[in-house]
């Protein structure tokens, strides 16, 4: 009688351990999104930043902690919220509101057009992490198609989530307490601009160091590979795995939590951007021009350095 106890106690272990276990997968085989994991599900578990493939540093100094593939048709609300917003420019008003984003065929699309009931509104979607997920250094990375500039333009950029970028807080001289990064701001048909903005947007605090990346060609593929390297020490700025900019001045090294960004815009006149979106025949004419985003991966850096 013990033995049959014993068995059933045996058998009863069993079935739990192979139900535990089947929690573990499910029918795709692939593990879980856990309720705290920001890695999706989707990324290649021996992803690893473009820029770094090939390089001695490979492992195991790089860790994917956070990433959207963009491939479920639906916009993950635990990471990113999309915005509805209005900007009032010198020529135009511009509108970023939920039907500008859209997530289908592995990718998160951003559409620019005209509102075409009235003459001086357009529209181009935002999504961003604020207040979700905001990284502190690590290996920040996107893959995407941005649209060519024609009036309007992509971007992928981050924002501190403190107030490192407001006056008076953030005035110190430096960016060491937040600034804006960008990563890429597409400009111009053949080059595209990045660099980084400090202590706020007003004069004559307002500081910035840039720089405008000659890419000839850029927009005739469809998707590039556009990396941040985020050290205590250096910043790099990597286009399809080559660095184009590298930064190692101390006082330009931010050292605070920043927050993801993805934005399009449209401007009218204007002298830093191609075209002017009024003037633009396929919008005029109600197109609707895209970028879109196949996905975006963070890699924390085992040892910071
Ligand atoms: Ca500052
Ligand atoms: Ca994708």
């Amino acid at each position: 009688m013990k033995k049959y106890f014993l068995f059933l106690a045996f058998m009863a272990y069993c079935s739990i351990t192979i139900a535990q276990n089947a929690r573990n997968t499910d029918l795709t085989g692939k593990p879980p999104s856990t309720k705290d994991s920001m890695v999706d599900r989707e990324t290649p578990q021996d992803a690893f930043p473009m820029a770094l493939q090939d390089s001695l540093l490979k492992t195991p100094k790089w860790k994917l902690v956070f990433s959207d593939e963009f491939n479920d048709n639906t916009i993950d609300a635990r990471k990113w919220n999309v915005e509805n917003t209005s900007r009032k420019r010198t020529d135009l008003m511009l509108l970023a509101n939920e039907q500008q984003v859209e997530e289908k065929e592995g990718n998160i699309f951003i559409y620019y057009r005209k509102l075409m009931t009235e003459d001086t509104t357009y529209l181009a979607g935002r999504f961003n992490s604020k207040g979700k997920y905001a990284p502190t250094y690590g290996f920040i990375e996107t893959r995407m198609h941005i649209v060519k500039p024609n009036g309007y333009q992509m971007a992928f950029w981050m924002m501190p989530e403190g107030n490192g970028m407001k006056a008076p807080q953030g005035v110190d001289g430096t960016a060491n307490d937040g600034c804006e990064i960008d990563i890429v701001e597409g400009t111009k048909a053949d080059a595209y601009s990045l660099g980084l903005h400090w202590d706020g947007y007003g004069k004559p605090a307002h500081k910035s160091n840039g720089a405008l990346v000659k890419a000839p060609g850029i927009h005739n593929e469809e998707y590039h590979v556009f990396g941040f390297e985020w050290s205590p020490t250096f910043l790099k700025f990597y286009l399809d795995g080559k660095i184009v900019r590298e930064m190692t001045d101390l006082k330009l090294i931010p050292h605070v939590a920043h927050f993801l960004y993805f934005s399009g815009s449209c401007f009218g006149e204007n002298n830093w951007l191609d075209g002017d979106v009024r003037k633009n025949e396929f919008i005029q004419n109600g197109g609707i021009a895209k970028s879109y985003v196949d996905y975006v991966r963070v890699f924390e850096a085992a040892s910071k350095n």
